[in-house]
């Protein structure tokens, strides 16, 4: 029986329309998860949409639409990136869906307060709308929240409280051991020492007059949940958790987050599964953040990279192979036009679409036949590199063999060789192809249209159309 491979992407605010930090995170979601269908892995694939937020209400508010319209456009922009960057999700949740999300996420607080881990307290915190959380003194920089550079609000209300303390020293013991394994070490590290200062309860619901959207609390009409249970559920809620199961079989699974969800992924969510009686996630990989130029992307440093405009121009392979290749999976990243621009022609142009152009030219002119391509070799160290989530390693190591197998064809030099020893020059050809295809099947998860065109171009013997055409 195959192994069963559940991955998921953080579900994203749709409060503005998706940007290159997004694509990144999807981008490598959707690496493993080919990678994982291609070893056998019975894979499924979620992200989606965290749409119970006061962030629409307020972005629709500012450009005078109506919310629901507001949403739907942003989401469609969401699919439609999806689409163009060839993401392989088998499902994209929205947590407005009332059919889908919100019976399991009431089944979770259910399971939760049950257990007897939920609990009324009146409240008083400092909230910040920026980040949707109330915050803790010890956040504040000179009284203000770091992030957003504003003040937060003295808040006091009845909330409904999560008995997150409780689990601490479990969740600790389960991080130690790997038992949750939370990638790479130095976010074990982090989080790690996050636990041993001890967790406070946390505050689960809101009343619902101060939430335009929201799930309604099982039990209390007056409260709508808050961010936890609403949003982390969505991973359960999608497999059918709370509606008849019918894919819980995928759980538990491994999410990818950047590094500013840590700590709802790793100590919040696993609390509320602990409590709740369900397996923890298997692994957890952060990654690092996406700046451009050095900077944060913001609209008034107008740096933003937008990924649809790249992929416009450069095509989808190019951004994810930018993306795969050029930032790291463990650390912050760095993405210009410029140096997008010159990556794609030193490697896409000059590099890999230049050798399928030469071997396939020499191919289709010297060769009466297909190259038989049926024994394959792996390229040594790019699965391990895949499986060790370094995608830029693994994707070095390809580049490696484009640039040895560019050499190889210097010295053989076979256009000359073909005019003194044709079968000589024939054998030549013959293994460059089949070094092609070994380089094609390894791009499979990562640049999947271009290792296609490949693989057919050799299948047909011809050379194909400009894979990537130079950029001036
Ligand atoms: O936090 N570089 O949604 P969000 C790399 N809805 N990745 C980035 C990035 C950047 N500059 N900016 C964002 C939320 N990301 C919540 C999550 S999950 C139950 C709820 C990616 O739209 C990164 O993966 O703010 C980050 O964790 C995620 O987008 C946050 O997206």
């Amino acid at each position: 029986m195959s192994k069963t491979f559940y991955i998921t992407t953080p579900i994203f605010y749709p409060n503005a329309k998706p940007h290159i930090g997004h694509a990144y995170t999807i981008t490598i979601s959707d690496i493993l998860a080919r990678y994982h269908r291609l070893i056998g892995d019975d894979t499924y694939f979620l992200s989606g949409t965290d749409e119970n937020t006061e962030k629409v209400a307020h972005a629709a508010r500012e450009l005078g639409e109506d919310p629901q319209t507001y949403l739907d456009d942003i989401v469609e922009q969401f699919k439609a990136l999806y689409t163009n960057l060839n993401i392989s999700n088998d499902q994209f949740i929205r947590t407005t869906d009332k059919n889908i999300h919100w019976p399991g996420a009431q089944e979770l607080w259910r399971r939760l307060a049950v257990k007897g881990d939920i609990a009324k307290k009146s409240y008083s915190g400092l909230y910040c709308t920026g980040h949707e959380t109330f915050l803790t003194e010890k956040d504040l920089v000179n009284g203000k929240c770091p992030d957003h550079d504003e003040k937060p609000e003295l808040v006091e209300e009845e909330n409904y409280f999560f008995n997150l303390s409780k689990y601490t020293e479990q969740i600790k013991q389960k991080i130690e051991s790997d038992e949750l394994h939370i990638i790479p070490k130095t976010r074990k590290n982090e989080i790690l020492s996050l636990l041993s200062s001890g967790l406070e309860d946390i505050s689960f619901s809101r009343p619902r007059d101060k939430m335009t959207s929201g799930i309604p609390v099982p039990g209390d009409e007056t409260q709508k949940m808050y961010v936890w249970c609403d949003a982390l559920s969505n991973y359960i809620t999608a497999l059918g958790f709370g509606r008849g199961e019918e894919l819980m079989h995928y759980w538990p699974g491994m999410h990818v987050i950047g590094k500013d969800i840590l700590r709802f992924h790793a100590a919040i969510w696993p609390g509320m599964l602990l409590s709740a009686g369900l397996p923890l996630p298997q692994a957890i990989l952060v990654h690092g953040f996406i700046t451009s130029g050095g900077r944060k992307m913001s609209k008034t440093l107008g740096n933003v990279i937008d990924p649809q405009e790249l992929i416009d121009e450069y095509g989808a392979d190019a951004v994810r192979y930018y993306l795969a290749r050029h930032v790291s999976s463990f650390e912050d990243g760095d993405v210009t036009k410029e140096s997008f621009k010159e990556a794609y022609n030193a490697n896409l142009a000059n590099g890999l679409g230049n050798l399928v152009a030469r071997i396939m030219k020499m191919a289709e002119s010297y060769l009466d036949n297909p190259v038989d391509v049926s024994t394959f070799r792996e390229l040594s160290g790019v699965n391990n590199h895949t499986e060790n989530f370094e995608f830029n390693r693994a994707m070095d190591n390809i580049w490696f063999h484009v640039k040895e197998m560019d050499e190889f064809i210097q010295t053989d030099k076979p256009f000359k060789l073909i005019k003194i020893n044709k079968v000589a020059a024939q054998k030549r050809v013959t293994y460059y192809v089949q070094e092609l295809n070994r380089i094609a099947v390894h791009l499979k998860p990562f640049l999947p249209e271009t290792s296609e065109k490949i693989i057919k171009a050799i299948s047909e013997n011809k050379m194909p159309e400009a894979l990537f055409p130079r950029k001036d």
